[in-house]
């Protein structure tokens, strides 16, 4: 349904002037929102299948449904991702797995950065910033679920040569297109039972990560963060690289961490461990997901949670520190895989403006007079002030559909090329 312009812009006239009275500047807020990217997976494209022909291969990402009109080639990927960031008003950026090399016939620890040249010229060409992962799973050469951790030592050093290809591959990604590269490592080594010896391995993946990160890259290209766990499927009992291991490591060695919404025990958030670890780690990438029950990787939509992640981002200025990166990170094979990048972009988005023009200083003061009942009371009242009507006025004015404007955009999309894939 197409909203009329008019009853925008006067909505957000009024929202401005309710906001004002809180000593909120709505239009310096639009201003800031359009300067913080939110990234885009591109692994939710395709089921994270990736581009590689490896036949019978176990994946170690659970990924349930088989809705039809899945990208099976770069161009397709790339043309899905772009139709997703038409739908959303916020700064795009785009997470890159290396199984999605071109044409797909490279090994993983051979890849070069021409593997990657048609997401690179792409991203060049759209002015979009790009951050890596090397793909430790989905391939013949895990043992046992095991990669960087794995007791078998032609496991590991297939392994950490991908590891190093990556960083590599980064590195140019960084340099190329003028903006920091943020190069993730996740592995899903792990142990489905009780493990006997867990120091042993700590000790391999700590030799493991020792040696990929062994170059020396310039910071302004590359930036290596560490994606930690509690468990995973197959990997109840025990697994390797934990919150702690991670943590301690990065902090240890002057790199960053990746916290991701779905990797923890359920009833913990990640809101409080942002300001906690923030000042003594390189980076923080977030990769923000809805977690239901299990690591479930749900497509994210708006909730407390997603709120007060984005609050601590904007409260702390964490957004222009350049140490504070935000993504999303699930799959969904339900539903239509734009619409899934789409709701998640807006949700997030959402959220970012929502905590922008959220009226803080009020908070703050109550706080420093001491005055609880006020601080808590603000606390509820905010959450109704009209941000809505800043939220369509600021997709509005970028062109980008308003409401639910843009399911019927995707359903067009669906029908004219989705669908017409075999
Ligand atoms: C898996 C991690 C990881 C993956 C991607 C594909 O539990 O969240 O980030 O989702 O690397
Ligand atoms: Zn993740």
């Amino acid at each position: 349904m197409k909203r009329d312009p008019e009853q925008i812009l006067r909505a957000y006239e009024d929202a401005k002037k309710v906001y004002a009275a809180y000593g909120v500047d709505t239009d310096a807020a639009i201003e800031i929102f359009k300067t913080i990217p939110i990234t885009l997976h591109n692994w939710q494209g395709d089921d994270v299948v990736g581009f590689e022909k490896h036949e019978g291969v176990h994946s170690e990402n659970l990924v349930t449904g088989n809705y039809p009109g899945r990208a099976r080639n770069g161009q397709e990927m790339r043309m899905d991702i772009e139709t997703a960031f038409s739908f959303s008003p916020t700064k795009p950026r785009v997470n890159l797995h290396s199984m999605y090399g071109e044409p797909g016939t490279t090994e993983r620890n051979l890849q070069t950065t021409e593997d990657f040249r048609g997401w690179i010229d792409w991203a060049k060409q759209r002015g979009y910033a790009l951050d890596f992962n090397v793909s430790f799973f989905t391939h013949p050469m895990m043992k046992d679920g095991c990669s960087l951790a794995s007791p078998d030592k032609s496991t590991r050093e297939y392994w950490i040569k991908a590891g190093k290809s990556g960083r590599a591959i980064a590195n140019d990604i960084g340099r190329e297109l003028g903006e920091v590269c943020i190069n993730n490592i996740w592995v899903p080594d792990g142990t489905k039972d009780i493990p006997a010896d867990r120091f042993a391995y700590r000790a391999r993946l700590a030799d493991s990560l020792d040696e990929i990160l062994s170059v020396n890259y310039d910071k302004a290209n590359v930036r290596d963060v560490l994606e930690g766990k509690l468990f995973g499927i197959g990997t109840e009992c025990f697994t390797v690289g934990s919150h702690e291991f991670y943590l301690a490591y990065a902090a240890t060695h002057g790199i960053g961490v990746c916290m991701d919404t779905g990797h923890y025990h359920p009833t913990e958030s990640i809101v409080d461990k942002i300001s906690a670890v923030y000042p003594y780690i390189d980076t923080l990438l977030l990769h923000i997901s809805r977690g239901v029950r299990w690591d479930s990787d749900h497509v994210l939509t708006q909730g407390d949670d997603l709120s007060a992640i984005m609050q601590q981002v904007v409260r702390g200025h964490l957004y222009d520190s350049g140490k504070v990166f935000m993504g999303l990170d699930y799959f969904d094979a339900t539903v239509n895989r734009v619409g899934a990048w789409a709701i998640g972009l807006r949700a997030a988005g959402k959220a970012l403006l929502d905590a922008l023009i959220e009226p803080y200083p009020m908070l703050q003061k109550a706080e420093i007079d001491g005055d609880l009942t006020a601080r808590l009371a603000l606390l509820d009242e905010f959450r109704n002030l009209p941000s809505n009507a800043v939220w369509d006025y600021l997709c509005y004015t970028r062109g980008v559909p308003v409401g639910t404007e843009w399911i019927d955009q995707l359903k067009a999309y669906e029908a004219t090329v989705q669908s017409k894939r075999g």
